[in-house]
């Protein structure tokens, strides 16, 4: 009785301990969509070379770790997440020695390598597919075949009113077995089958492939798209998903179904959670963690799932993307605060959370948000509680570029069949090519015509005038970089206010510090009353500002009256 007594009085005090943090707890990830990032070799199209001759570039900002959208063998009907061979890398982004000097040179500047894992689907020109279409029945059975509808007329129609992300059927019938395949996303993406042990298999070996090779970890593509119901439970057939009652779309649109048969199935989670088996299994032999992303689309409730059920272990990091898919430039700060605070509430207490406020798949910050609002934002994803994750060009306030109907390559785009309203689907727009300084095509390449357009403005909005500015996002952001390595943010503690309908503010802090981060979401002045809360009293210091404020750094401001420019963002510590 003693002695356990005692053995709980320890753990007790042990629970009290500051967390250790492991690597990719405390880095900043950096996401490079390889195909803008920088081209080597002028034919307009970024490769692995260019991504080799820019690290210097991530570690100027203070970035310890890249993940990298898909650069494996693909016929690029969906830019890469339609992969042909899991085990290559497409011939237009360079070689398997290309990759290995890339890993080399990253690990030389302390910069991990993460790369994207997608294995909701393959693509139809995969030697996988080709072998299914000839009736290799081991092949047959990595994809999901149904049987056609035979309508009243006798014509041949798609097992179910299943549509596609990208519009449309996500039924694709192939005379050669004289089946329908399943592609949940674009045609040239035929999903895999994971009720097949032998599919599940083959996916672990490739995670275990890549590790082996020296990445630090994988980011995991639709991974709530995974499973689909389990039709025997349905009499042997898929059955149609029910209608949403989204007024604004018709029977095409993917907003037309409740996806209830074909996403966030049970299954997927224990998916998720051989997979950090595997990626385990490869720390154990030389300690490193090897961290997995995942990225579903989906409620706190479900995402908070993924990070492991009972004494199962899941992702490392489901992506938060609270400040993508719940809030934008029109919320007003309470609205912002529960976003935020919703995430940190459903996450477990013991895992850390992360901030994601842009990818390749959504209109950039300064156009979802505002340009005025850059710098506060990235004092949000970089100050909050948790891992950031930057999106390439944030750093500097990219815009969305402007991609012509003629110009537009994005499958989500194009079927929308429509010349006019294709913008607001297609993801050419965030994808333009990264902005490194003023000579032609912002410096990305050399080649006559870029494979999408260079956004305009470029000849401004760049790296290499934003380092040279006293004052710029880029300098910004660095120094944010250098304020998240502070107790205060690393393991300290969090609180958040909406002080008003429009500025939203939160407070870090542990033993001896107090910072208070102030943004200001609207273009409208305010004085505010520091003092609501708790410790913040008496003076504060200016630590950073965003780009337009009129203070300075070192600036000394009174906590019960702080005034606020519209759109103004600030980090102020406590002296006193
Ligand atoms: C693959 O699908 C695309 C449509 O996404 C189509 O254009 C192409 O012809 C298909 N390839 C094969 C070999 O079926
Ligand atoms: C406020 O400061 C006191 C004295 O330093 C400290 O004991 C207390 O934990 C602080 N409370 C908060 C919420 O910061
Ligand atoms: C608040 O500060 C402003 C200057 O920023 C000053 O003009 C004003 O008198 C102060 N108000 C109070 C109540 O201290
Ligand atoms: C954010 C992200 O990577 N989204 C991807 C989700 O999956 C589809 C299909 O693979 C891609 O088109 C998206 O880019
Ligand atoms: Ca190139
Ligand atoms: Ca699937």
């Amino acid at each position: 009785m003693r002695v356990l007594w005692f053995l709980s009085l320890a753990a007790l005090v042990c629970a009290h301990q500051e967390p250790q943090l492991d690597w990719w707890e405390t880095t900043v990830f950096y996401q490079i969509y390889p195909r803008s990032f920088k081209d080597s070799d002028g034919d307009g199209i970024g490769d692995l070379n260019g991504i080799t001759s820019k690290l210097s570039h991530l570690k100027e900002l203070g970035i310890g770790a890249t993940w990298l959208s898909p650069i494996f063998k693909s016929p690029m009907y969906d830019f890469g997440y339609d992969i042909a061979d899991f085990y290559a890398i497409q011939e237009e982004y360079g070689t398997m020695e290309d990759f290995e000097n890339l890993i080399k040179a990253a690990n030389e500047l302390d910069i991990k390598i993460v790369l994207d894992f997608v294995p909701n689907h393959s693509s139809n020109e995969s030697v996988w597919f080709e072998k299914a279409l000839q009736g290799d029945e081991k092949y047959f059975d990595y994809f999901v075949w149904e049987d056609p509808v035979i309508g009243e007329d006798g014509s041949r129609q798609p097992p179910n009113n299943w549509v596609s992300v990208f519009r449309k059927s996500a039924w694709e019938y192939r005379e050669e077995v004289g089946k329908y395949y399943l592609h949940q996303f674009v045609i040239g993406q035929p999903d895999l089958n994971y009720n097949n042990p032998d599919l599940v298999e083959e996916m672990k070996n490739v995670i275990r492939f890549w590790l082996n090779k020296g990445v630090a970890g994988f980011r995991v593509d639709a991974i709530n798209h995974l499973f689909e119901v389990d039709k025997e439970k349905f009499g042997g057939k898929y059955p149609d998903e029910p209608r949403s009652g989204n007024l604004n779309d018709g029977p095409d649109d993917y907003g037309y179904l409740d996806h209830i048969y074909t996403k966030d199935q049970d299954k997927t989670y224990d998916m998720v959670f051989q997979w950090r088996e595997v990626f385990d299994e490869i720390k154990a032999k030389d300690g490193l963690t090897r961290v997995m992303m995942t990225e579903a689309y989906t409620d706190a409730t479900k995402t908070a799932r993924f990070y492991g059920e009972g004494d199962r272990l899941g992702s490392h990091m489901p992506f938060n993307f609270a400040l993508i898919s719940n809030v934008d430039g029109s919320s007003t700060a309470q609205e912002i605060k529960y976003a935020v605070d919703q995430f940190l509430t459903f996450k477990p207490v013991d895992k850390s959370g992360n901030w994601v406020i842009g990818n390749h798949d959504n209109s950039r910050v300064a156009s979802r948000y505002s340009p005025e609002l850059v710098d506060g934002l990235n004092m949000m994803v970089l100050l909050l509680p948790g891992v950031a994750v930057t999106y390439m060009g944030e750093e500097i306030g990219m815009v969305d570029g402007y991609v012509s109907w003629e110009d537009t390559v994005d499958p989500s785009g194009c079927n929308t069949d429509d010349p006019i309203n294709y913008v607001s689907s297609s993801r050419d727009p965030e994808r333009t090519p990264f902005q490194w300084s003023a000579e032609k095509n912002a410096g990305f390449s050399t080649a006559p015509k870029t494979w999408l357009p260079v956004a305009a403005g470029y000849e401004t909005l760049n790296v290499e005038v934003q380092r040279a500015a006293a004052r710029s996002h880029l300098n910004v952001y660095k120094a944010l970089v250098a304020l998240r390595a502070l107790p205060s943010f690393q393991t300290g503690r969090y609180e958040s206010l909406a002080l008003n309908h429009d500025v939203f503010a939160f407070r870090r802090w542990s033993k001896d510090e107090i910072y208070v981060v102030l943004v200001n979401f609207r273009n409208v002045p305010y004085t505010l009353d520091l003092t609501y809360f708790e410790n913040v009293t008496g003076k504060l210091k200016v630590e950073l500002t965003s780009i337009q404020s009129q203070k300075s750094v070192g600036d000394v401001l009174s906590a019960e009256n702080v005034s606020l420019m519209g759109l103004e963002a600030v980090v102020l510590k406590v002296i006193a």
